[in-house]
Order: C-alpha cells, then sequence, then structure tokens
C-alpha cells in the first residue's frame, strides 16, 4: 500500500478527520495526530489521547465491507509491539492487550464503500489516572521512550501486509487472531447492548465470530459492540 500521511497537531478525532475527506481522499490516506480532543472509542465511549501517543485513522476502499477487517489493525499493532520486543496479545474483537492491561484500541467505520480504521496505541503518553489499572504504554513497558516515528512506520508496514493479507484470505487473519489470543478456554463475561453473557471461550470461528460454552450449550457471539471481561 502506498501511504499519503496527514500529520495534524491537534484534531477532535482522527476518525471523525477521515470520515470527512472521504470520498475525495485515495485509499491510503493516513491521518495522523499529536493529541486529539475527543478521541472515540467504541459506542460513545471516549478514548484518552494526550501527547505522545499513537493516534491515527487510515483510509481504505476494500471490495467488501467486512468486520473481520478490524483484526487487520488488532494484528498489525502486535507485530509492531513485537519488533520493540513487546509480547502483546490480541483481545477479541478490537483490542490489543499487553499482560493484564489495554495497549491499543482499534475502531473501525463504515462511510459508503470506504472503511475508516483508527488506531489509537499508548507509546510514549502518560496514562490518565483512572486507567492506571487497566491500561499500560510501550514506554511503561520497556522502561523507556520510543521513537513515535518509527512506530508509525513500523505500524504501517504492518498494516499494508495484513490488509493484503486480509484480502487475500480473511480466514488467515481470523487463524492468526486465535494463535495470539489467550481467551481460549477462559471464562469470560460478554457485556452486550442486550444485556450479559457468561461462560467459557471455545474458539474465534471462521467468521470472526466468538464461540462460548454456556452450560454446555455452544453460543455464538457476534462481532459488534461488545465487551468482554475475563473473569
Ligand atoms: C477502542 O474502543 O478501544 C477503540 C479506540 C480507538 C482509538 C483510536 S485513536 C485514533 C482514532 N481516532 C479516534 O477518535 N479513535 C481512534 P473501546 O473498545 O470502546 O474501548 C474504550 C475504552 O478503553 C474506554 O472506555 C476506556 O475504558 C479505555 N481507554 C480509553 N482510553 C484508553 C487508552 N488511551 N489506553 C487504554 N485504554 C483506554
Amino acid at each position: 500500500m502506498k501511504w499519503n500521511i496527514l500529520h495534524l497537531d491537534e484534531v477532535d478525532s482522527t476518525n471523525e478527520y477521515a470520515k470527512n475527506l472521504i470520498p475525495n481522499a485515495p485509499e491510503g490516506t493516513v491521518v495522523v495526530a499529536n493529541r486529539q480532543t475527543s478521541g472515540k472509542g467504541r459506542k460513545g465511549r471516549s478514548w484518552a489521547s494526550p501527547e505522545g501517543g499513537l493516534w491515527m485513522s487510515v483510509i481504505l476502499k476494500p471490495p467488501r465491507i467486512d468486520p473481520r477487517l478490524v483484526f487487520v489493525g488488532a494484528l498489525a499493532v502486535a507485530d509492531t509491539l513485537r519488533d520493540f520486543g513487546i509480547d502483546a496479545w490480541v483481545k477479541w474483537p478490537n483490542d490489543v492487550w499487553v499482560g493484564n492491561r489495554k495497549i491499543s484500541g482499534v475502531l473501525t467505520e463504515v462511510k459508503g464503500s470506504f472503511a475508516i480504521m483508527g488506531i489509537g496505541l499508548n507509546v510514549n503518553n502518560e496514562i490518565p489516572e483512572e486507567l492506571k489499572d487497566t491500561a499500560t504504554s510501550m514506554r511503561d513497558v520497556l522502561g523507556r521512550s520510543v521513537d513515535l516515528e518509527k512506530v508509525l512506520e513500523r505500524l504501517l508496514g504492518h498494516l499494508s501486509y495484513w490488509y493484503r493479507t486480509f484480502l487475500e484470505n480473511p480466514s488467515f487473519a481470523v487463524e492468526e487472531v486465535r494463535r495470539r489470543t489467550i481467551l481460549i478456554g477462559e471464562r469470560v463475561r460478554v457485556l452486550q447492548d442486550g444485556g450479559e453473557l457468561s461462560g467459557r471461550v471455545i474458539d474465534i470461528s471462521e467468521d470472526g465470530s466468538l464461540l462460548l460454552d454456556i452450560g454446555g450449550k455452544v453460543v455464538k457471539v457476534v462481532y459488534g459492540d461488545v465487551s468482554l471481561r475475563i473473569v
């Protein structure tokens, strides 16, 4: 992929900014900001985005919209962390964790035939007090700051690879997520709009959904706005 990087100092949300560039910006447009004033998670949740982290969105135009696209972002982040010696795992559906702390989140949105993939990765930024128990950064893990530009360069390289691979063979990306998650066999609680499910994770199926064993019954949790807690 040929990336075309737009570097901003401050923006409300790189996803919103990228969305407004569509349809005039080509696939491969990347919006990066030093700070976001209204960084977004899913479902109106907020994403803390102070200076020092990597906050970016890429514009993609896949031949068809597939919710499994979010795995491309998570896998690219996990590979990037590995380049810096950090062992991370993919937390279905859209997070990357180091041990029991979240280091990155991916938010994919759709506009027409475009997909906007937003990636937030804590690099050298401070973790806000209220997230200290559940979040970490590359700097916290490594005990030193890292070159943000290098992180971006690596991440875009891995995104190119995983996006291409995904278009050729989406089940391979799902397979890789299965390999890089610690969820299989774990007891989890799944929080959804309608309520809550508790069970043991059997697998992540080829279509990207999570298979849970709930009292001996197999229940399929489709990717959507679900949150997962390991019990
Ligand atoms: C996500 O949402 O994890 C997707 C986050 C995507 C952020 C990127 S940054 C660039 C682009 N532009 C945007 O505006 N967004 C994208 P979700 O699964 O809903 O998780 C949100 C939850 O993560 C929050 O409710 C907090 O609990 C937690 N959180 C917020 N900021 C965090 C941070 N910096 N590091 C770790 N956890 C955080």
